[in-house]
């Protein structure tokens, strides 16, 4: 099938550039997976909006469930650097899958590092194996952008919260979510965050929403109404929901820009098979100078999103004090250029790359939402700018 035809890439551009061998091992049972399990079914998941549950499964008996949680729980142990690599190596095979295993991951690490070892133990080995799943909701209605602004609120009665309100746009279909919710006072201070698990009374789900991409994974509202969660499953203190929040976000961050990197390097290895192949003119259209520079221009894009990337995940795996900012830069960066890759790759494959059967823009389709969510693009340059100005 046209989508399958992969040219080998030249070292330059080449993920495993600039690898251990460790790294480029793990790369290569990862590059396997997307290539056995993802690849083949990609656009049936795509096309039927099918949530590939036992292929997330699979990837979970390879540890890409809890990748930078700790191994006493389940987790991989890996670095931030390490599951980067996974993540963008997935992403070549299914972006949208790929994308709601990362977040799955990110909530994984909220409760490994924010949780006591009773939550660790209770809820960490089902969901690093993935035989439970997590989402994360943070988003409402009414507080996108302006996140500390959420009104889902959590009132105390004896051991337990009454949990009233409704987020939004919340991805997966899962067993335990990691809810951001207002337990005191306004703005980001009053913020407490929580596990509801899914078989709780007065939780309910919207409908699966009808999306541009990210077919493969169901996005969905939740209203919670007189929903009594135990305090027991309080994750961190009270009031300290937003900055568990924001640092799962920033490692989410990372993880998204990865995605993109994944689905930035399979479109621009079909433009190159396709140009080879495909002649116009009466020769390869790989022979024309303004397309051979255009490829120039989206590997140089690639290379350096990647080393964006992999520059603000050693940034977390050390606990930088620039961590934030460089989270941001590498997820402004990376999924804008990785975005215009993907489109970039339609055109030079004319007509084909607008058909399904080619697979292009399926990758395009999913890396748009890359520059809207976990912080849109314009939340990045609040971030950095900030940080540049600040006394
Ligand atoms: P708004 O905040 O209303 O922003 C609209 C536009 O205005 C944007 O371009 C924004 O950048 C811009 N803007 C806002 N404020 C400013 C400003 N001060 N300066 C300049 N520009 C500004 N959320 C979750 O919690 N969990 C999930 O699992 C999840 N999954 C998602 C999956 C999908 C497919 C989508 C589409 C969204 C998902 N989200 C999720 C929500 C996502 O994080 C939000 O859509 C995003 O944060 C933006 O919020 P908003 O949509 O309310 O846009
Ligand atoms: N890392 C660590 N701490 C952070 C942080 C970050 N990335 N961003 C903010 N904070 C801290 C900040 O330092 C401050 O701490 P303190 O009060 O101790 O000084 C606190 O959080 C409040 O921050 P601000 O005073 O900057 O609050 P403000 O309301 O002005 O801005 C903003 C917060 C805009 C940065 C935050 O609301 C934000 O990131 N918005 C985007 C929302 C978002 O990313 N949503 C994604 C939903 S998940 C998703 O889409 C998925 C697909 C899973």
């Amino acid at each position: 099938r046209p989508e399958q035809q992969h040219r080998k890439i030249a070292l330059c551009a080449d993920p495993s550039s600039g690898l251990t061998p460790e790294q480029k091992e793990l790369q290569r049972v990862a590059q396997d997976f997307a290539k056995n399990e993802m690849v083949p079914n990609r656009k049936n998941w795509d096309e039927n909006e099918i949530f590939p549950i036992s292929t997330i499964q699979k990837a979970g008996s390879l540890g890409f469930g809890g990748m930078y949680c700790r191994e006493d729980i389940g987790g991989t142990g890996l670095s931030r650097v390490d599951s980067s690599i996974v993540a963008e190596a997935l992403a070549s095979g299914c972006t949208s899958t790929t994308a709601y295993i990362t977040i799955h991951n990110m909530c994984c690490w909220m409760i490994d590092k924010f949780g006591n070892q009773k939550q660790r133990e209770r809820w960490l080995p089902d969901l690093t194996s993935f035989r439970k799943r997590a989402s994360y909701c943070l988003t409402e209605p009414g507080s996108g952008s302006d996140a500390a602004s959420l009104i889902t609120t959590a009132k105390s009665d004896g051991d337990h919260y009454i949990i009233n309100g409704s987020k939004m746009f919340i991805s997966g279909e899962s067993h335990c979510y990691v809810v951001m919710v207002r337990t005191g006072q306004s703005g980001s201070k009053g913020i407490s965050c929580v596990v509801i698990e899914n078989e709780t009374p007065g939780i309910n789900l919207g409908k699966n929403e009808k999306k541009l991409g990210w077919k493969t994974q169901p996005t969905h509202a939740i209203m919670f109404e007189d929903c009594r969660v135990p305090k027991k499953n309080l994750i961190g203190q009270e009031g300290q929901g937003f900055n568990i929040a924001m640092h799962g976000l920033n490692g989410g961050r990372v993880s998204i820009a990865s995605c993109s990197l994944g689905a930035a390097q399979a479109t621009l290895e079909m433009s190159l098979e396709h140009l080879a192949v495909r002649k116009q003119f009466g020769r390869p259209l790989a022979s024309n100078q303004y397309l051979q520079f255009r490829l120039a221009e989206m590997a140089t894009d690639l290379v350096a999103s990647r080393l964006m990337v992999r520059n603000a995940a050693r940034a977390l795996d050390a606990g930088s004090p620039d961590l934030v900012s460089l989270c941001s830069m590498a997820k402004l960066f990376a999924t804008e250029k990785c975005f215009k890759i993907c489109n970039d790759a339609i055109q030079m494959h004319g007509g084909y790359g607008y058909l399904n059967e080619y697979g292009v823009h399926q990758f395009m389709r999913d890396a748009r939402v890359h520059t809207i969510l976990e912080g849109t693009n314009e939340i990045m340059r609040m971030l950095i700018s900030r940080d540049l100005l600040k006394e």
